[in-house]
């Protein structure tokens, strides 16, 4: 049975790749899963079939059978655990490439939406100066230890896994942002992520939806 995914029908980010289908899409090419999309728009994530399935009314969710998931990280380690090329098969190498999707959620990712929040919502604020800045440090002290705990590897604990998955997620989605310029390695890191196939098939994926919406 085809898994079914939602992803949004008029993405802000214009084809950019930077919603959180993304990364459902990607590790789904990386384990070789067809899957089924569909497009909800914003009025449409608020209302109850929808919040049945994302009580917070957002996307991604993901659809298979009777089991109904949402949280971009519930459902990469889902697709993870029931394929094969996602997480190794040594019990301490997986669960630190579990670790690794956590740190990626919980501890890299959140100073970065700060920052994409405070730019979008409060610029307009006298004290913006002030709270873009403390932000600023918040991100560039995560990355100074990501940067230097990667060091020269091609990923963060030997082979590709969904750690790197959910990092290249994160980090590709901060480009705009300019962050990672002053890392060169985070840099060829996330670079080394999007050149893969599976990425490339997940990204031509969603920048489809958005050209077909601009052709209608
Ligand atoms: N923790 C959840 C997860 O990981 O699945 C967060 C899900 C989430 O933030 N979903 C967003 C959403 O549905 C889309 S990805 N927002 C609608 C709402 O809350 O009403 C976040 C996102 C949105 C838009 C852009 N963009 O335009 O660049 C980038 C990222």
């Amino acid at each position: 049975m085809k898994p079914v995914i939602t992803a949004f029908e008029e993405s802000p980010d214009a084809g950019r790749g930077q919603a959180r289908d993304m990364r459902v899409r990607w590790a789904l090419e990386e384990v070789g899963q067809p899957y089924d999309v569909r497009l909800v728009s914003f009025r449409q994530m608020k209302e109850p079939a929808h919040l049945s399935v994302n009580p917070f009314g957002q996307i991604p969710t993901y659809e298979e059978g009777g089991l109904q998931l949402f949280e971009s990280g519930a459902i990469v380690l889902h697709i993870a655990e029931r394929h094969g090329g996602l997480l190794p098969a040594d019990a301490g190498a997986r669960a630190r490439a579990i670790a690794w999707m956590f740190a990626a959620l919980n501890t890299v990712e959140p100073p970065l939406i700060e920052v994409e929040a405070t730019e979008l919502a409060e610029r307009d604020q006298p004290w913006y100066a002030d709270r873009r800045h403390f932000l600023e440090a918040r991100v560039r002290s995560r990355l100074d230890r990501l940067s230097r705990r990667l060091g020269d590897a091609a990923w963060l604990d030997g082979s590709f896994t969904a750690g790197d998955l959910m990092m290249v997620g994160v980090l590709f989605r901060t480009r705009d942002l300019a962050f990672l310029e002053r890392y060169a390695n985070l840099s060829a890191y996330v670079a080394r992520g999007e050149a893969r196939p599976a990425f490339q098939r997940a990204f031509a994926a969603q920048r489809a939806v958005f050209m077909r919406h601009q052709r209608s």
